[in-house]
């Protein structure tokens, strides 16, 4: 994990979220591989400030895809965002990911949750991540990282929307703490 004298030229901050339920290539586990992806994302322009537990969780919209492996990294980088989603989506290309259908098993899923208090749309980008309000699977680990994030759209804290979420949950979204 990165030192603060190494923060201090990255100004920027960001919740990434992390994810897979395909394992890499090369790797013996989810937990194995998307702890080199982690590892991965650091750089001359970004670094890994702090990370969730990992989470395993069911896949959304439930299907009969495998569990996922989930947490969220906070970071801090010189990019501006579209430069970080190209950063990421390199590494998901490393790690083996093919883009076929929305929502298909993955190796690895890389997404921006949030960038500095920005509201951003444009044709690649929508951050805050549109359906976060929705998922578990971003809110459980984002409110332990942060549960004091603040929502620039609705306002609301981290810990509020993992609340709203729970309270109308069908119980269809398992979302529990990973024990390795
Ligand atoms: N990512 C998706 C779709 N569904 N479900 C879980 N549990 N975790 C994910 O990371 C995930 C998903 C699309 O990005
Ligand atoms: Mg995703
Ligand atoms: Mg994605």
């Amino acid at each position: 994990m990165a030192s603060a004298s190494q923060l201090s030229h990255l100004p920027h901050q960001a919740f990434i979220g992390i994810g897979s339920n395909l394992i890499a290539e090369g790797f013996d586990n989810l937990h194995l591989s998307l702890s080199a992806a982690v590892q991965q994302i650091g750089c001359a322009d970004v670094a890994v400030a702090g990370q969730s537990s990992w989470y395993v969780t069911s896949a959304v919209p439930v299907s009969d895809q495998p569990d996922y492996l989930n947490a969220v990294l906070d970071i801090r980088t010189a990019f501006e965002a579209e430069q970080l989603l190209d950063h990421l989506q390199q590494i998901e290309l490393q790690f083996g990911r093919i883009r076929t259908v929305r929502n298909a098993a993955r190796t690895l899923d890389l997404d921006i949750i949030s960038f500095d208090d920005e509201v951003i749309a444009t044709d690649r980008l929508d951050v805050p991540h549109l359906r976060m309000h929705e998922r578990k699977f971003v809110l459980y680990p984002l409110a332990e990282l942060a549960a004091n994030w603040r929502d620039p759209r609705s306002g609301k804290l981290a810990d509020a929307l993992k609340a709203e979420c729970d309270a109308v949950d069908d119980g269809s979204q398992k979302c529990r703490l990973f024990a390795r």
